[in-house]
């Protein structure tokens, strides 16, 4: 698999995806947001991976969507509805995906960070939905997922006034897990990664895909999701042996079924 926007490496069970536009911060072209929805669709359909790792570069994770080439699209432009189509593919990957950020993640770049389950930041990553200074707004999630995370008044200073925030301050206000140095910033990804890889793959998926219901249905209605993904559960064969496992004071040997 090679694309020419995103480097793919696979260590073991763990798929990491490096967005590689370095001249142009890794601005998310048309090119490139094919290229990673692609990529992390294979990698979802692929056995061996169990977590995706999203990153950019020390400097910037991504500046947002290329302004560039947006400048002369219009809203019917096939190519907007075609790029929303491979990003609606991002959001829909089952397999669990941390992004490992450093630097900026503006616009596109901040959604893109949010659609991932994971946040891990080095200490320079700056957080912003900028997109109010070139007359748009938040086009990928940045007015929703940010206020949802953040709350109604810190989300509408980012998305109105289009300020920045630090890593730090994404810390404290539960956009970001943990903030680490820069150069340790892919390895604690991995560490989280691996921790995730080492679980049954069943309850993995269903545990993210209860997760995400939250965000779109009532307590009750989410209640019962997890209710009925709970029971489904008792059909698998690694819930069995996990049990037993316990019981029998030995290590667990998933099977992925
Ligand atoms: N697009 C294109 N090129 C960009 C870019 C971007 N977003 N950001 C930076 N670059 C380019 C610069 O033009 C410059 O190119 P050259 O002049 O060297 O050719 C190079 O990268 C280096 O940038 P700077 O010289 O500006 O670097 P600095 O370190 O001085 O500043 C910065 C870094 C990140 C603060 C600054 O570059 C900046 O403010 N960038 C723009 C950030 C921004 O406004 N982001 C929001 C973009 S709008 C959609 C849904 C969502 C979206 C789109 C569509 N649909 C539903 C279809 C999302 C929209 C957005 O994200």
């Amino acid at each position: 698999m090679e694309f020419e926007n995103v480097i793919v490496e696979k260590d073991d069970s763990i798929a990491v995806l490096t967005l590689n536009r370095p001249q142009q911060l890794n601005a998310l072209s048309y090119d490139l947001v094919k290229d990673l929805s692609l990529a992390m669709q294979e990698f979802d359909h692929d056995d061996e991976v169990r977590v995706m790792i999203v990153t950019g570069g020390e400097k910037v994770f991504a500046a947002g969507a290329d302004i560039k080439e947006m400048a002369d699209r219009g809203p019917f432009d096939a190519r907007i509805q075609e790029r929303l189509a491979y990003r609606d593919r991002i959001n829909r990957i089952a397999k669990p995906v941390i992004a490992a950020v450093s630097g900026f993640a503006l616009g596109g770049g901040c959604e893109l960070a949010m659609s991932c389950d994971i946040i891990i930041a080095s200490e320079t990553a700056r957080f912003g939905q900028p997109e109010v200074n070139l007359g748009i707004i938040p086009g990928s999630g940045g007015t929703q997922r940010l206020t949802r995370t953040l709350g109604k008044y810190r989300a509408m200073e980012m998305v109105l006034a289009g300020e920045t925030m630090s890593a730090g301050d994404a810390e404290r206000f539960g956009l970001v897990n943990h903030v680490v140095p820069v150069e340790l910033l892919l390895d604690e990804a991995k560490n989280i990664a691996k921790k995730i890889a080492a679980k049954p793959v069943l309850a993995v998926k269903a545990a993210k895909e209860a997760v995400l219901k939250s965000a779109n249905t009532t307590l009750d209605e989410g209640l019962e999701f997890e209710r009925k993904s709970f029971y489904l559960l008792f059909a698998s064969e690694d819930r069995k042996e996990g049990m037993k496992a316990f019981l029998e004071k030995r290590k667990p040997e998933f099977k992925g079924r």
